[in-house]
């Protein structure tokens, strides 16, 4: 009896050591996805990238530019030599920084999934990998997403036979990863949560020796819980892989994503990829946070991880540039949200200063939240011009359409503030200069957004208010 006890117990005591150790264990493989639309990264910057996997315990790069043809509309044609040269070079680079290169194909846009032509296909697919093998490549993947065909039998057919076939011929290989056409949880299930006849077809078909990726509850959606990752997992039997749509900004390539990725409950998933912008330098500040996460999901500290990734990137301009980045963080559109909200401190001295003006709090209380507001500007625009004048020159590149229009905005929101002091001494005010810059704010936003709910949002705000 007590032996029994003592045995139940040393089994209790053993489980929670192990799932402490698998929650805190990093994702198997976790690494950097180039599979944005837009121009894919040069050759200079993904050898830069690889080197930043590496030195970030990330050991993953996916090659899938979607705007690269041999990936996705001319998939069946081979490499020419001189590309097939440019991704030796790349598969050597990761080889060296410790990375597994993983060669991804789109080839939904034309793929047969019947008769001769599907055997044609999964030769074309299999001499395509081959191609890459012999560079030493040995994680392959092939991707559904965006496109109109969703034979999910007939994908799964066809990712198994490719999958058997390499697996038979090469020992030495991962296993294959693909992505579903159905490829976030919102458009797996019906209006009562079941798995649409695709996502049902495509899962039940698959091998499960083959690895599924998701990008979560929706295709950029921030907020992810242990419940949905459950509920994506079930519709599938097996442990899904995330392909993370941030700092991803092609949807809206006027804001950028300079934030930390969002807290993930990653302890059981085998796979993470980010999916950075086309800014590579950019990109940085969020894949650091990302490493952190896939390397520690259960101690990330997303701020702090984003503060470390600033400064160790940034040196001496750290400051500058984390007060800069700290207004575009949040990418939202009809269908995205995800990222930390921007700018969350100096939303809070907005807020206060718009209480003050709704409740009519006494002068000095108003005075005393503009100007609270006020330096926050200031130091905003200090912090503008000194990134500036000392950027290096490629980094400015990426990010000097926002610099100048988060200082259009600050000014415009100082410009308020002026008057709102006007105002509050009694005196007339002219609204003329700040309906003008707002104009000129609204006519560069095509090109860059910024700080969307808090110092643009705030021009609004105010100007409602003064009018
Ligand atoms: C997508 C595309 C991806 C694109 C991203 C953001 C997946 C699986 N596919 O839907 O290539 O970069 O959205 O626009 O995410």
């Amino acid at each position: 009896m007590v032996k029994c006890i003592c045995l139940a117990l040393l089994c209790v005591f053993a489980w929670s050591a192990f799932s402490r150790a698998a929650v805190a264990a990093p994702v198997p493989l976790r690494g950097v996805i180039e599979g944005f639309y837009g121009t894919p990264w040069t050759e200079a910057e993904r050898l830069d990238i690889l080197a930043f996997c590496g030195k970030h315990g990330l050991n993953a790069y996916v090659y899938a530019p979607k705007d690269d043809p041999y990936h996705r509309e001319r998939w069946r044609e081979p490499y020419p030599r001189a590309e097939l040269d440019d991704l030796a070079r790349l598969v050597a680079a990761a080889k060296a920084n410790g990375v597994r290169f993983v060669f991804a194909v789109s080839p939904g846009l034309s793929v047969q999934f019947d008769g001769a032509a599907a055997s044609g296909d999964q030769a074309a697919m299999l001499a395509k990998f081959e191609s890459l093998y012999a560079l030493g490549v040995r994680d392959f993947a092939i991707f559904f997403d965006d496109i109109e065909n969703k034979d999910g039998a007939g994908q799964a057919a066809f990712l198994n036979a490719v999958s058997r076939e390499l697996h038979r011929r090469h020992k030495d290989i991962g296993k294959l990863l693909t992505v579903p056409t159905e490829y976030d949880r919102s458009v797996m299930t019906d209006a009562v949560g079941s798995a649409t006849p695709y996502t049902a077809a495509f899962s039940e078909h698959l091998s499960h020796d083959i690895v599924v990726l998701y990008t979560g509850e929706g295709v950029a959606k921030g907020a992810l819980t242990q419940e949905q990752l459950d509920a994506a997992n079930a519709l599938y039997g097996r442990p899904l892989g995330l392909w993370w749509n941030y700092p991803v900004n092609d949807y809206d390539e006027a804001k950028l994503a300079l934030g930390p990725v969002d807290p993930l409950p990653l302890a059981d998933v085998p796979v993470i990829f980010y999916n950075p912008m086309k800014y590579e330098g950019l990109s940085k500040i969020a894949l650091a946070t990302g490493a952190d996460l896939a390397s520690g999901p259960a101690h990330y500290d997303a701020d702090a991880s984003w503060q470390n990734a600033i400064a160790d990137q940034y040196g001496n301009l750290a400051p500058a540039m984390q007060a800069f980045a700290d207004h575009s963080t949040h990418l939202e559109n009809s269908w995205a949200d995800i990222g930390r909200a921007d700018a969350p401190q100096m939303r809070k001295d907005i807020d206060g200063l718009l209480a003050a003006l709704d409740q009519d709090a006494p002068a000095p209380v108003k005075l005393q939240r503009l100007h609270t507001l006020d330096d926050d500007l200031a130091r905003l625009q200090a912090a503008i011009e000194t990134l500036q004048n000392h950027l290096d020159s490629a980094t400015l590149q990426e990010c000097q359409p926002q610099l100048m229009q988060l200082d259009r905005i600050a000014a415009a929101d100082r410009l308020a503030l002026k008057i709102l002091r006007q105002q509050i001494a009694g005196n007339p005010s002219d609204l003329v200069p700040i309906e003008a810059a707002r104009q000129d704010i609204i006519a560069h936003e095509q090109e860059a957004r910024i700080s969307d709910n808090v110092a643009r949002a705030f021009l609004d705000e105010i100007l409602s208010f003064l009018s």
